[in-house]
């Protein structure tokens, strides 16, 4: 059967024609994802008004691909204290933030009750505030760092008050190029094993890929393929991000960064392959907004938050750093023939702007 059949029917497709995929043009590729797409949701697409905190850039590991942290091309190190971050979500709170999605560098300095300290004061504090932190990454660095297993380290997040864990630290499933880019970091099997547990809780996550760097075509299927096959025997993947790959301040050296061609093509194709992942998120601060507008058209139902403020990408050229005003969002989105849809961190509808 030709494989735009195939899509059309609903029919999974395999890895060999998730490959095919690409050599399709880029407005069927389009069409058939926002069939999906409008299928699913319609004309909505959603946002949470969230706030990112990077408490510390002080890292164990090195990820070529990395800015963010300390001591490579970046030597001002910083570990925030649990009353500096305490001040940064009694500001958010009051700025009508429900969700903090709290990602760190793997810092060997303070130990596991630094990390689950921080959760437990902010949840004491907001009770209702939903905390999406700890990716599988620094899960596997506690552990690894520490002496815990990964039930421990889940346990202990459960416990302070972490409600989902975010979708970083993924980068590209395929071994050898992730030998190349974070050897040391969390394994593929790994980072899947500890979302799978997770999942397990009761829990629910999210998924990234970066992408746009030293992989190939034929690798992001395969990472996606990964994700779909543990989101079958788990159902607790949220929402796929592919994130695009920011070339400032590191150390990976790539020669040819993917056009917005490629870029909408990719986020298509994550529409169509995963069928049973229901929200593909374009991540506006590595695509900027103007591609996450057009990415509506190509599949992708959300578009993040207003971020308030990121120090991750933004630290590889992103323009992040500052976040999106409400109001600037919610028109940006209308404007762009789209309903915004305010969501809770679990995709709970909180606000429709019609
Ligand atoms: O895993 C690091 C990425 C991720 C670069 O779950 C880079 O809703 C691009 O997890 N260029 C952390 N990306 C961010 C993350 C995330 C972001 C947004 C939403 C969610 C979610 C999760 O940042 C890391 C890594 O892949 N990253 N350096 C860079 N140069």
């Amino acid at each position: 059967m030709d494989i735009i059949e195939k899509v059309r029917k609903r029919e999974r497709l395999t890895k060999k024609e998730g490959e095919a995929l690409y050599d399709l043009d880029l407005y069927t590729l389009g069409e058939l994802a926002d069939e999906i797409r409008t299928e699913k949701f319609g004309k909505k697409s959603y946002f949470n008004i969230n706030r990112h905190i990077n408490p510390t850039n002080v890292c164990a590991d090195i990820c070529k691909f990395c800015a963010y942290s300390a001591s490579r091309k970046n030597p001002n190190q910083y570990t925030m204290s649990h009353e500096q971050i305490l001040e940064i979500v009694d500001n958010s709170v009051k700025n009508a933030t429900k969700e903090m999605h709290i990602v760190s560098a793997h810092n060997p300095n303070d130990g596991v009750a630094w990390y689950m300290g921080a959760f437990r004061k902010i949840k004491d504090k907001y009770p209702n505030l939903h905390i999406k932190a700890m990716t599988a990454a620094e899960v596997d660095f506690l552990s690894r760092e520490y002496g815990h297993s990964y039930d421990e380290i889940l346990d202990m997040m459960i416990e302070n008050g972490v409600d989902s864990m975010p979708g970083g630290g993924a980068e590209i499933f395929d071994e050898k190029v992730r030998e190349y880019l974070c050897k040391g970091k969390v394994t593929s099997k790994q980072w899947l094993t500890i979302h799978q547990k997770w999942h397990e809780r009761g829990k629910e996550s999210n998924a990234t890929m970066l992408f746009g760097h030293v992989e190939t075509r034929a690798h992001r299927i395969d990472h996606m393929l990964r994700l779909r096959d543990l989101q079958d025997k788990t159902g607790g993947f949220n929402a796929f991000i592919p994130l695009v790959y920011q070339r400032d301040n590191n150390f990976l050296k790539v020669t040819e960064y993917p056009s917005g061609q490629e870029i909408l093509k990719t986020y298509a194709i994550a529409r169509i392959l995963l069928d049973n992942i229901p929200h593909i998120k374009a991540y506006w601060a590595t695509s900027t907004i103007n591609l996450a507008l057009i990415a509506q058209e190509f599949g992708c139902d959300d578009l993040d938050g207003t971020i308030e403020k990121e120090s991750i990408q933004s630290a590889a050229g992103a323009s992040s750093a500052k976040g999106m005003h409400l109001e600037d969002f919610v028109g940006l989105i209308k404007n762009s023939g789209f309903i915004p849809v305010e969501r809770d961190s679990l995709y709970n509808e909180l606000k429709v702007y019609a």
